[in-house]
């Protein structure tokens, strides 16, 4: 199957999946599991759960990486639901949508994010009772990815640094920890369900992958902030400059933004070359997360 058309078979899968592990909208109180699937279903582009099946496909094995994939995407999307908020970045579009607390409203927003954290850890749990110490591994990376010293602590010290002007050395944490840190879990999710999983040495190695490219992934975001539009990206664009967000941009340039995306492409291609199996698939995912437009 060429990439594109396996992209779509894989974020039409997710989204069918996602559908049936949610809970319905008719489920009281209403507000709350509309509020949860209006952020989920909003059109997001999938590319965390993509990942975790990408990385599972490098060595497949017998199990099932759709849960895990959904469960990472849970945790995202509470993340993005907490950022839109107006006490941090006070976005009103998210995934070409009104952003949670605008479709509904701030309450509701802050608990239907605080409703998706659990469910994601109830998702693994379940998911995979058959194989506990997997079960336990998967939860413990996703706990610790999205835990203070990860998402929320980059999150954390992205918003102090907010109207200041950050060093690079400042600027690298945040990236890693509030971007980088989720595209790491999810490539370590789903290698660990793979043939291979138990293989420390590959699992480190494709930590160093997720790394690489969530770094990408982030200089990316940032050039696509500048060089697109709100309605190109389906969330509030120049949205970096009007917050006094400082970026590699800010700081470098966008030519040397650019430059900086690519190396950590191409650090990411080199070191999956490492961790081998089927790598076909990922690489072109690699390539695209780079050439991506929104
Ligand atoms: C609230 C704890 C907490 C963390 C928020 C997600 C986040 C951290 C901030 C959002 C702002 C931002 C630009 C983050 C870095 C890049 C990023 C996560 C972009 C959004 O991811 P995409 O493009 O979004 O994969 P979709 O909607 O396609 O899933």
């Amino acid at each position: 199957m060429i990439f594109l058309e396996k992209l779509k078979t894989w974020q039409e899968l997710i989204n069918k999946r996602l559908d049936h592990i949610l809970p319905a909208a008719q489920i009281r109180p209403e507000q709350l599991h509309l509020a949860m699937r209006h952020s989920m279903n909003a059109g997001g582009k999938r590319l965390r759960p993509i990942l975790v099946l990408a990385a599972h496909d490098l060595f497949p094995g017998e199990l099932d990486p759709v849960p895990a994939a959904i469960a990472i995407e849970c945790i995202h999307t509470y993340s993005l639901i907490h950022d839109d908020l107006p006490a941090m970045d006070d976005s009103d579009l998210r995934r070409g949508q009104p952003s949670c607390h605008k479709a509904f409203d701030e309450v509701t927003a802050i608990l239907a994010g605080d409703a998706l954290q659990p469910l994601a850890f109830e998702i693994l749990a379940s998911s995979y009772s058959e194989n506990p110490e997997l079960a336990l591994d998967l939860i413990k990376i996703l706990a610790r990815t999205s835990g203070s010293e990860k998402l929320v602590g980059g999150q954390m010290q992205d918003l102090i640094s907010e109207g200041s002007t950050p060093d690079e050395k400042t600027l690298s944490f945040i990236h890693a920890n509030k971007t980088a840190a989720m595209i790491e879990a999810s490539l370590q999710m789903g290698l660990r369900m793979g043939s291979e999983g138990m293989n420390l040495e590959k699992l480190s190695l494709i930590a160093q992958v997720g790394n690489s490219l969530g770094l990408a992934f982030q200089a990316v975001d940032d050039l696509l902030d500048v060089t697109q539009t709100s309605e190109q990206l389906g969330k509030d664009a120049h949205h970096d400059n009007e917050s006094g967000k400082v970026t590699w941009i800010t700081l470098r340039g966008e030519k040397q933004a650019r430059r900086l995306a690519e190396n950590h492409s191409d650090n990411a291609l080199q070191a999956l070359v490492s961790v081998g199996g089927d790598t076909k698939f990922l690489c072109e995912l690699i390539e695209y997360m780079l050439k991506r437009k929104s």
